[in-house]
């Protein structure tokens, strides 16, 4: 299976076959964490005529057992497909998901299932209220552009609320309903939140985090310990951003504490491909973790052709920074049960220019963590203007100009003679008063085939003047990179689907090609483990 499928994964979860988007209702239920999923049984591309939700189970996030197809069309508010929702555990630990609905008119209306069986430990079976739909398109929201439930949250006065992306023209909305008994769903005239010219909000995600601390907290949290974050996925743009806030339930108030601007300055969970995430509190490990689609840059053709398309993320569990500006995310710890056979490279200096090969590890399966040990700031270059978008700095002109300090970085998903190569960097600036870090994932060269996507991804973050280390993690398997920089600060993830760079043709390379040295303070590289993704004999 693996020269025939060079691209497949390893250990980022994948259905057995066929077409896989969004991750929905994500949850954990007395010892079982449960992964839903936008799922096409029929086709590896997007079922336009029929989408349902997958279901796999798993004890630690990382190993899964796929059961059959959860919720499927049976009904007229559900008939021409099940779309996106999101789980919300009721009193009496009774999981409820809403989910939106394509009905017998294509209007996309909201519905609820729940489990047939409590007693069944996998939640196996799910039945459909027999009142769905339970919310249709409200006044000034268009009826094809309405869907994606958050999962529901209870404010100060009990009611239950959940939040529904829309749009009406070009402007994007956030719909809030109530309910008492979370079957009879009463809207909020006043849109929860609202932009002019982004068109649809898909995938709304609302949640407390906590000030000062890491945990995760339940979505249901409000007081002064907690700020709240706002996630939209615009659909536009391709991009999840989020928005950091102060919510009042009793006013129906969320109040970002940047207001929407449009540009690049607009905060992001990844800067990569990376859409449609939803986050989810597991309360056996008190933490809030995210999960997220990363779907295919090479032709549809292609996906037909390997018989599958897209990824989840591996889960990240992420806070609110210390700043209380942004949020910071890292792989599950358990992910680390999957590390086999470990390289370590301590305290070498890379000279302006130079090339280290990180050998005898599986370096298409790869899990690397690299500390780089800074030159004196003050030689950085001057970034000008201080204020530019990052995705312009990385365009060939600039990423291939070497600056003082850095580009450095791994090449990831290389050929021996590095003709392809994925390259993750850091480059540092002087700007205005302070430091930058240009953090770039450079997809250009990753393969030698002419037919794939190769955009590459940027973001700039700002650093401590005082800053002598800067991590990189990498987790490297077969057509993905998901790269955490400065210990989570800045994220991008992309997928490179190289010609000749794979299996044991794949290699990694440490490299540095600023004017002024930087030293590998540590290095760990670890070969990944396949992760078990059974099925359960069918029914
Ligand atoms: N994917 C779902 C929709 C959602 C979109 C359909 C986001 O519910 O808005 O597969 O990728």
């Amino acid at each position: 299976i693996n020269s025939e499928q060079p691209y497949r994964t390893w250990y980022h979860f994948q259905p057995l076959k066929n077409w896989m988007n969004d991750p929905n209702g994500p949850m954990y239920y007395k010892g079982v964490y449960h992964l839903f999923y936008q799922y096409n049984p029929d086709a590896a591309t997007f079922g336009h005529e029929k989408m349902v939700w997958g279901h796999s189970i798993s004890n630690d996030l990382i190993n899964w057992t796929h059961l059959n197809d959860a919720i499927v069309p049976t009904i007229p508010g559900d008939i021409n497909s099940c779309w996106s929702g999101s789980a919300t555990i009721l009193p009496g630990e009774k999981p409820a998901m809403l989910y939106t609905g394509i009905d017998q008119n294509r209007h996309q209306v909201q519905n609820l299932a729940m489990p047939k069986n409590l007693s069944d430990p996998y939640l196996r079976e799910w039945e459909k209220h027999p009142q769905n739909p339970l919310m249709t398109p409200p006044s000034g929201v268009e009826v094809g552009e309405f869907r994606d439930p958050s999962t529901a949250w209870q404010g100060k006065d009990g009611k239950w609320r959940v939040i529904i992306g829309a749009q009406n023209g070009d402007e994007g909305k956030i719909i809030l309903y109530k309910s008492e008994d979370f079957v009879k769903w009463i809207v909020d005239p006043i849109p929860f939140f609202a932009t002019d010219d982004t068109g649809v909000c898909e995938c709304p995600d609302f949640f407390p985090v906590y000030i000062n601390n890491t945990n995760g907290v339940d979505t249901t949290m409000e007081n002064s310990s907690v700020r709240h974050v706002l996630k939209i996925s615009y659909l536009r743009r391709r991009h999840d951003y989020y928005f950091i806030g102060k919510y009042v339930s009793d006013k129906e108030e969320f109040v970002p504490d940047v207001k929407y601007t449009g540009t690049w300055k607009e905060l992001r969970f990844d800067y990569g491909k990376v859409y449609a995430s939803k986050s989810f509190f597991d309360h056996a490990k008190n933490r809030r973790i995210l999960w997220a689609w990363a779907e295919e840059s090479d032709t549809s053709e292609d996906d037909i052709q390997k018989g599958w398309a897209g990824l989840q993320t591996i889960p990240r569990k992420f806070w609110l920074d210390k700043n209380g500006k942004q949020l910071m995310q890292w792989p599950i710890e358990e992910l680390e049960k999957l590390r086999g056979k470990q390289i370590n490279i301590t305290g070498e200096t890379l000279q302006s220019g130079s090339t280290l090969e990180v050998k005898g590890i599986t370096a298409s399966q790869a899990d690397v963590e690299v500390l780089f040990e800074l030159p004196n700031l003050q030689s950085a270059e001057l970034l000008e203007p201080s204020e530019v978008d990052p995705q312009e700095l990385c365009k060939e002109q600039y990423a291939s100009r070497n600056g003082m300090i850095g580009p450095f970085g791994l090449q990831a998903l290389a050929s021996k003679d590095q003709t392809e190569r994925t390259t993750i960097s850091f480059r540092i600036y002087r700007a205005g008063d302070g430091f930058k870090c240009l953090m770039i994932s450079d997809q250009t060269r990753s393969s030698l085939r002419e037919d794939v996507e190769k955009t590459s991804y940027a973001t700039i973050f700002d650093i401590d003047p005082n800053l002598k280390t800067i991590s990189l993690r990498s987790l490297i398997d077969r057509s993905i990179i998901e790269s955490f920089g400065d210990g989570g600060r800045a994220c991008i993830t992309s997928r490179a689907y190289p010609l000749f760079a794979t299996d044991k043709d794949a290699h990694l390379f440490v490299f540095n090609d600023g004017s002024q040295s930087v030293v590998i303070s540590q290095l760990n590289a670890w070969s990944m483990k396949q992760a078990q993704f059974g099925t359960e004999s069918i029914i």
